[in-house]
């Protein structure tokens, strides 16, 4: 059966002799490896053994290990409904936010990217990826939200679109740590709330937000899939169906 080892993990059996200056390319032989051995044993030989520097190195498990039985890679079966349940807002929200804005891709010669850029390559094909964005903010832009909150949700739709530096301040139900900030801030408790210490500017109310975003960072339309009003937050809220329960 095949396993891993780490050869630091076991005692060294034999003597080992290696050079002192450069290592030579060795392969490693690993024999006799099954559930029931009691001992493995793995020998390292060089490909081009010399007289001065060829070595034998014995390696055995610690008394009673069982290598562990591999498994296929599966879904835990408790954990189904939750990964499932995570590809809803890809169905509910027509993948809005799976894309910045703009996004354009297209194939190019490796020498068309700056050094210290990146690029994603694939089978030797070289894709460049650009977007349509507006000026970055300087520093991050403060939202508090919650996840189970239908219209914070749009709010994150826009930061994932216009690709913002944010910081998230989570405020679930009864959460002690950032709700009573907002109140102090803002007058009530109502999320999703922004906060834009570039401007000062500050607000509630989710489409206001989005405006906000929008005009400041992005090209100044509001993407289709969150100009629908109702249905927008109907959808939203029926994206997140497999978590509200756990998370209000
Ligand atoms: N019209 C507002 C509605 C916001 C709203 O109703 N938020 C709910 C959460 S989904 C809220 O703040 N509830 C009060 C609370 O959670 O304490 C918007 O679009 O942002």
């Amino acid at each position: 059966m095949a396993m891993a080892l780490s050869l630091s993990q076991f005692p060294v059996r034999g003597s080992v002799s290696l050079p002192k200056r450069r290592l030579p390319r060795r392969s490693f032989c690993i024999r006799g490896m099954s559930e029931t051995s009691s001992t493995s044993s793995v020998s390292t030989q060089q490909e081009q053994p010399t007289s001065d520097n060829a070595s034998s190195v014995t390696i055995a498990p610690p008394p009673n290990f069982k290598p562990p039985e591999p498994k296929r890679f599966a879904i835990r079966p408790d954990k189904t409904s939750e990964v499932f349940g995570a590809l809803l807002p890809l169905i509910f929200r027509f993948a809005t936010g799976v894309f910045v804005s703009g996004y354009s891709f297209s194939i190019v010669s490796k020498d068309e990217i700056p050094t210290d850029e990146y690029a994603l390559e694939l089978n030797g094909v070289t894709i460049k990826e650009t977007a349509k964005l507006g000026p970055r903010p300087e520093k991050p832009i403060e939202i508090y939200e919650f996840e189970s909150c239908p219209f914070c949700r749009k709010v994150r739709e826009i930061v994932a679109i216009l690709d913002l530096d944010v910081l998230f301040y989570p405020c679930p139900r009864n959460g002690p740590n950032f709700r009573q900030k907002v109140l102090e801030m803002g007058g009530k408790l109502q999320f999703p709330y922004m906060v834009d210490p570039n401007t000062g500017a500050s607000m509630y109310e989710s489409d206001d937000i989005i405006r906000y975003l929008v005009d400041k960072y992005g090209d100044g339309n509001v993407p289709l899939s969150l100009s629908l009003g109702f249905l927008t937050t109907l959808t939203a809220g029926l994206g997140m169906l497999s978590r509200i329960s756990k998370l209000c």
